[in-house]
């Protein structure tokens, strides 16, 4: 036991009780059939609750924390904290990346060392801990040999020590019985076209998402593959741009079977997207997966990476969830760090018990507008009118076929209001 959260004592369902209690959240509670705990799957993110220093464009490090060093006795303290926070939060899944986990070697070899020796002791300590691994990743934007891309380097090295890094977190992934492998591609893009062949990248991209399947099946790891798109930043132009663009690739490189999405809410909007806009279409498509819960700041403009605090979003998010009906290996993950000044391990453990939640509350107005049910009896209704024989019988037909049937009925088409005022007024019902 390290004594990093001194007198903090476990959080539990409180709904008028102490500060740090849930307000909202309620594990055993049933809904549609299912345990809170088992709809929402919250994770705790390692690298912003643990790894992460503090630091903005402006200023280094602002967080003291005892675990912070490059050496394999800091990061099995930083391990123990880990775990007590979990314990601490109930908190029924976590994330990595390899850097987060383990110190950075001078070899490839060394840090391989370092890392499986990290994965050995989490395993232990997953033993007598209820929390386990969502899912795992490598930090192949970190260090500056990434800086021009990982899979997509113009350096064929670079290519090769990512590759054999994702081989080593995917070993690793299995190992602890991850539920899912996400691939998040910070530096697959470019800063200038006037340096980059985008038809080779792409080639490349492709190549390297192929074979990270076929490791998959390989070494029968049963969780999913997960993308998750992102615009922009730190590149200028990230090639998994959306989810739109990822469907699009995935088709070409004949992946869309075999890859879903992990979707975060702060991409989407940097994408120009809502996250409902996000979820909605991976669902329509079929490679929904999983989510990132970490919202930006609308003023800034940039991923922000702050806990969820509007519940009526959430509350959206998660009816798109529940409507793709819910989670199967994936869940909800904080990709949310503290602000730079919240320096208290209470704040750490406090921004995870207000964002589980606003997600707990969120959820519960989602499950209520779809047990409610008026929201998708009006979309039903809006396409009601494809229900009846001759209109699934004139997209079996033609162009000609249409008009002279057109022609015959003689009918002049009335528009129909799309009530959007009226389903807005609906939700606001609900959250
Ligand atoms: C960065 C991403 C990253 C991924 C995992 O913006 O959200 O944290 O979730 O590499
Ligand atoms: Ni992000
Ligand atoms: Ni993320």
């Amino acid at each position: 036991m390290s004594d990093f959260f001194k007198d903090i004592k476990p959080l539990s369902y409180d709904p008028d009780g102490s500060d740090l209690g849930f307000r909202h959240y309620n594990p055993d509670e049933v809904f549609m059939g299912k345990r809170m705990e088992d709809h929402l799957r919250f994770a705790v993110a390692y690298w912003h609750s643990f790894a992460w220093p503090g630091g903005d464009p402006f200023g280094g490090q602002t967080f003291d924390r005892p675990w912070f060093g490059e050496t394999m006795d800091m990061a099995r303290l930083k391990a123990d904290v880990a775990f007590e926070m979990f314990d601490l939060l109930n908190a029924p899944f976590f994330c990595w990346h390899d850097a987060d986990i383990r110190p950075e070697g001078d070899t490839f070899a060394e840090s391989l060392r370092n890392f499986e020796e990290i994965i050995d002791y989490l395993g232990t300590k997953m033993e007598s801990s209820k929390t386990k691994l969502l899912w795992g990743t490598a930090n192949l934007f970190g260090h500056r040999r990434f800086m021009s891309g990982a899979a997509t380097n113009p350096d064929p090295e670079i290519f090769a020590w990512s590759a054999a890094t994702v081989k080593a977190c995917m070993d690793a992934t299995h190992k602890l019985d991850g539920q899912n492998y996400v691939l998040w591609g910070g530096r697959e893009g470019y800063e200038t076209l006037l340096n980059t062949d985008l038809k080779r990248e792409r080639q490349q991209a492709g190549r390297f998402l192929q074979m990270a399947v076929e490791y998959k099946h390989k070494i029968g790891f049963k969780g999913a593959i997960l993308v998750e798109p992102k615009p922009q930043e730190p590149t200028k132009h990230q090639y998994d741009f959306d989810v739109a663009t990822v469907y699009g690739f995935l088709k070409e490189f004949g992946l869309e079977s075999e890859v879903q999405m992990n979707i975060e809410q702060g991409h989407a909007i940097l994408a120009g997207h809502s996250f409902e806009h996000e979820l909605a279409l991976a669902s329509s498509l079929g490679i929904f997966g999983s989510i990132d819960m970490n919202r930006n700041d609308y003023q800034s403009g940039w991923d922000t990476d702050q806990f969820p605090n509007n519940v009526p979003e959430v509350a959206l998010a998660y009816y798109e969830v529940l409507k793709a009906g819910g989670f199967t290996t994936g869940g909800t993950n904080f990709d949310a760090k503290l602000r730079r000044q919240s320096l208290d391990p209470v704040d750490l453990v406090a921004a995870h018990a207000g964002a589980m939640d606003v997600c707990a509350r969120g959820f519960k107005a989602a499950v209520a507008m779809l047990e409610d049910g008026t929201l998708e009896a009006m979309r039903d209704e809006r396409y009601a009118g494809w229900e009846s024989p001759d209109a699934k019988a004139m997209l079996e037909g033609d162009l000609a076929s249409i008009a002279a049937q057109v022609a015959k009925d003689g009918i002049n088409p009335q528009p129909r209001s799309g009530r959007q005022e009226i389903l807005e007024n609906i939700v606001n019902r609900f959250v």
